[in-house]
């Protein structure tokens, strides 16, 4: 087997030729960029190879492959990880350090790739790792974005957004293949003719097209030889030779072809659990959706004659609504290309698409005005209301003159195209992510279609790779781990159960808050870095990392570190254990109550960090630019897990997990994926509070709830919100904050006050951080939690939900690779 990074002679000759060949420099001259690139060209030369032995047993055993499909795709840095799974860190660490170079601030000069927003991109990435080490077949779907989520800055507390220019220096580890081109169409209008067998064709005119040229990006298994594929879609101008006869030598149309290139995949469209309706953001789904099924298609068709059988070669996975438009893609291509009836085309579709569900937020379910849609894709667009013409038959016949249940169920109604329907009544499965959001889907969201297709709903909750989240992002856990335990974990993390002999043992005890003060140093190096503030390693480290936005109450805990000041202002002499309030958030640019919430945070930090007579028994810190690379750290480095969502809007969450996973205690509430939390580790092992999705939902149907009731009655969270409109956090400046105070109280400004109960539940938020402080005051007891958190975590990996995606709903087989010499 050749494989240089086993040598590690060889390895260090192939870095020192790929500095010369790239830039004509010697190891001396070469800086650390260019360092990082070389080392990455010879850690890519031994994954090609593996990367061919990959597809020739694909092309030799011809697997069913799953294609999941995503508009995000939140990759991290690759190539510590990609060493991990080559099993080849150590080595090419101790490589470097003989060429005098650190492997981690080499592999800090990798740009972050960030094609993705937060939570749903994030799930993409680690399930593609996953199938990768589970070695089941994958193709990942997306599009190349020239530029990723943007890079955050705090300017004077706010958050200003730059550009993330990702691609500027090259990136090592893509691969063009021009090859696996597609011309991707839009907009013209279709034009019926007779065919020869007596049925019509539909025919495309007078369109615009782009030409979708895929890039790889391999994707490593650990330890199996396998690598699969993430193909991302970049959009070039078709040339102008190609254009429809009709158009040849028509300049302005050549023109605008080129700018529809260009702007195509200019850039990711930066909001979490909201949309924005735009029809670029259309044109980007169609895109990458069409490709990707035009290829899967041509790649079942180079090896199997018959299109009727596709389904058990190729199953589509959306990740959420957005590339829903792949139904209709299918059935156009098995209409229009391939000469089926509907009756076949549509049999076919239904057994090779399926839909996850990410939220039941109503600002995030995607509507497409049909002015958009039909301008835009016009032969879809007539697929679709042919689909929703039959489906509203189909509920007819169930219904027989129940107007009100068609009106509500139809895909089309209103004007507007309902991605989600669409979704489920030509897919074979929905899922939720987590066990209450499934429930909360089936009887309630979706109640109607779940009642007409209770068999294509099921559950899988989310999951995260270790690989990544403990392995790479904590190297002395992950050690200490498999000293206790050897190393089965890494690829099986159920087998984390056996810490459980270890939570009593003194001397295991203070190994791990050892290694966690380890941790922290580390992170309070990277704040005094970048923050310039110091911060007290022997602090509780109390984090809430994750997108802003409201329902994840971002708001109710800095009200409650404003509350805690007042106290310790009025209190002096009360005891009170020390605390770092660590946050870390993106806001979407035009997401004004989430920008200002960044603002009052800092300004607070601003306050309570400069105020010496509170002894330094408070601090906050706002990282700056929070990403999968810094993630890493912070989770290594969290004794307090915050994941206080308002119960019944959060989907599942997979910070919580990776905290979890890395020896924080939880405080949460009864949401999400943290319900399945409580059950595997003892809800008296985590900080519970607040209302439950039921009594939030109730309170919601009734409209019950008047936060201005506990405004008047509760005299310290009065205090609080007062000191937003009264100046005391913004150098007197009452009007700063007033939109953060009135949409908590004024019904005139929202129309809804206090939408997500953050006042609701701040009684009771507030008790349960008493109960933390408390238990973290038992130092045993404290080390004995987290340890038990660490050792219950096994059902989190993402190993676990693939596992169940291919067992549920793909049905892959797995497939082994063997390298030999090419
Ligand atoms: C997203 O990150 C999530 C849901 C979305 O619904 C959109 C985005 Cl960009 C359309 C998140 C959920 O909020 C989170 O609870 C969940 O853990 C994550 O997806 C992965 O399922």
């Amino acid at each position: 087997m050749k494989n240089i990074l086993f040598d590690k002679k060889e390895f260090i000759k192939c870095v020192k030729e790929n500095v010369k060949t790239l830039y004509r420099k010697t190891m001396a001259e070469a800086s650390e960029q260019e360092v990082f690139q070389a080392v990455s060209y010879a850690v890519k030369d031994v994954i090609i190879d593996n990367w061919l032995a990959t597809q020739q047993t694909f092309d030799k055993e011809d697997p069913k492959m799953v294609y999941y499909m995503s508009m995000e795709f939140l990759m991290g840095r690759a190539l510590g990880n990609n060493l991990i799974n080559l099993t080849a860190y150590q080595e090419v660490k101790e490589a470097l350090d003989e060429l005098g170079f650190d492997l981690n601030t080499i592999e800090d000069q990798e740009p972050d790739p960030a094609l993705g927003n937060g939570g749903l991109g994030r799930l993409a990435a680690c399930f593609m790792e996953s199938l990768a080490t589970l070695g089941y077949p994958a193709y990942g779907c997306g599009i190349r974005y020239r530029y990723g989520m943007f890079k955050q800055k705090i300017k004077d507390g706010y958050q200003v957004e730059v550009p993330d220019n990702w691609l500027k220096n090259g990136y090592p580890f893509e691969l063009r293949r021009p090859e696996h081109s597609f011309e991707v169409k839009f907009g013209g209008y279709v034009q019926a003719e007779p065919a020869e067998n007596g049925r019509t064709k539909f025919i495309q005119k007078n369109y615009q097209s782009v030409l979708a040229v895929p890039y790889d990006m391999p994707i490593v298994g650990y330890n199996n030889n396998m690598v699969n594929t993430l193909m991302i879609w970049d959009a070039e101008p078709m040339e102008c030779f190609e254009l429809d006869s009709f158009d040849k030598g028509d300049y302005r149309k050549a023109v605008e072809q080129e700018n529809l290139a260009r702007n195509l995949v200019e850039v990711l469209y930066p909001n979490d659990n909201h949309i924005q309706g735009k029809e670029l953001r259309l044109k980007q789904q169609y895109f990458f959706v069409s490709a990707s099924v035009q290829r899967a298609v041509a790649r079942y068709k180079k090896y199997h004659p018959d299109i009727h059988k596709l389904y058990e070669k190729v199953t589509i996975q959306m990740n959420d609504t957005h590339p829903t438009v792949a139904v209709a893609e299918l059935m156009r291509i098995l209409l229009d290309d391939e000469g089926l009836t509907w009756d076949e085309a549509w049999a076919i579709t239904t057994k090779t698409c399926a839909y996850t569900n990410h939220t039941i937020m109503a600002e995030a379910l995607e509507k497409w005005p049909i002015e958009i849609f039909s301008r835009l894709l016009p032969r879809i667009y007539q697929i679709v209301e042919e689909i929703n013409r039959r489906f509203l038959l189909e509920v007819e016949e169930e219904y027989p003159g129940n107007q009100y249940k068609k009106d509500k169920m139809a895909i089309i109604h209103d004007g507007q195209v309902k991605m989600a329907h669409l979704a489920i009544v030509a897919g074979y499965s929905v899922n939720g992510v987590a066990r209450l959001h499934t429930e909360i889907l089936k009887n309630q969201e979706l109640k109607d279609f779940y009642e007409l297709y209770p068999e294509k709903f099921n559950n899988k909750t989310n999951g995260i790779t270790q690989r990544r989240f403990l392995y790479h992002g904590n190297p002395l856990l992950a050690e200490w781990v498999t000293n206790k335990i050897g190393n089965d974990w890494i690829t099986n993390l159920s087998h984390m159960e056996k810490l459980a002999v270890y939570v009593d043992d003194p001397k295991a005890q203070q190994e791990f808050m050892q290694i966690k003060y380890q941790n922290k140093l580390r992170l309070a190096k990277y704040i005094q870095e970048h923050n310039g503030i110091e911060v007290d390693p022997r602090s509780i480290f109390d984090v809430q990392v994750k997108r802003l936005h409201e329902y994840k109450r971002q708001l109710m805990n800095i009200l409650h570190v404003m509350y805690l000041y007042n106290k310790i202002k009025e209190h002096p002499e009360m005891e009170f254990y020390p605390r770092t309030f660590i946050f870390g958030a993106k806001a979407a640019a035009g997401y004004k109550n989430a920008k200002l919430t960044i603002k009052l945070i800092n300004s607070v930090a601003d306050v309570i960090n400069n105020d010496a007579s509170i002894d330094n028994k408070l601090k906050v810190v706002f990282i700056e630019d929070y990403k999968v690379s810094n993630a890493e750290w912070i989770f290594a480095a969290a004794d307090v897990s915050e994941q206080i969502s308002t119960a019944s809007k959060e989907a599942s969450g997979t910070g919580n997990m990776k905290f979890m996973l890395n020896g924080a205690a939880t405080i949460g509430t009864m949401d999400g994926a943290n319900v399945e939390m409580a059950e595997e580790v003892g809800k008296e092992n985590m900080f519970i509070f607040g209302m439950s999705s039921d009594e939030v939902i109730a309170h919601e149907q009734n409209r019950d709830y008047n936060p201005m009731d506990i405004f008047n009655q509760d005299q310290e969270i009065r205090q609080v919100l007062m000191q937003l409109i009264n100046g005391f956090y913004s150098g007197n400046d009452t009007e700063l904050f007033r939109d953060l105070y009135n949409s908590l109280l004024n019904t005139q400004c929202t129309q809804y006050a206090d939408t997500y109960f953050c006042l609701k539940d701040f009684r009771s938020y507030a008790e349960a951080q008493e109960r933390v402080e408390k238990a973290y005051r038992d130092e045993k007891g404290w080390a004995k939690l987290v340890m038990l958190n660490v050792a219950h975590v096994g059902k989190f990996s993402s190993d676990r939900t693939i596992q169940e995606y291919v067992d549920d709903i793909w049905h892959l087989d797995k497939v082994k690779v063997t390298v030999t010499e090419q």
